[in-house]
């Protein structure tokens, strides 16, 4: 990934280039084998979301591809990404969450 911390000329830096993005997207991504339930249960034991919530969550993924569980700081974003991937590999599961830049 590039946070363009600068281009390496001895210019002064732009305030875009002070300090690397603060705030990273959890997605999920749809597949074709993945049930909807463990899907909803992940949504819910990981990112803290009530039944209905989940639910709206997994049809979002389900019907356009992706959809974001959360937005959180790069530490939080790359562990929460990391647990549901570890969860869904010990499940068999093919289910994959990913951490986009979010600003
Ligand atoms: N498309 C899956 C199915 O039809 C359900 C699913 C939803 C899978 C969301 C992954 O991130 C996902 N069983």
């Amino acid at each position: 990934q590039e946070f363009g911390f600068g281009t390496g000329l001895a210019t002064a830096p732009s305030e875009t280039e002070l300090k690397p993005p603060s705030m990273y997207r959890v997605v999920l991504m749809n597949d074709d084998y993945t049930p909807m339930d463990f899907v909803i249960e992940v949504l819910m034991v990981f990112f803290s979301m009530d039944e209905q919530k989940a639910t709206d969550v997994m049809l979002t993924v389900h019907t356009k591809g992706k959809g974001v569980c959360g937005v959180f700081s790069k530490d939080v974003a790359e562990t929460k990404a990391h647990m549901v991937n570890d969860y869904s590999r010990q499940n068999q599961h093919p289910l994959l969450c990913e951490v986009e830049v979010a600003e």
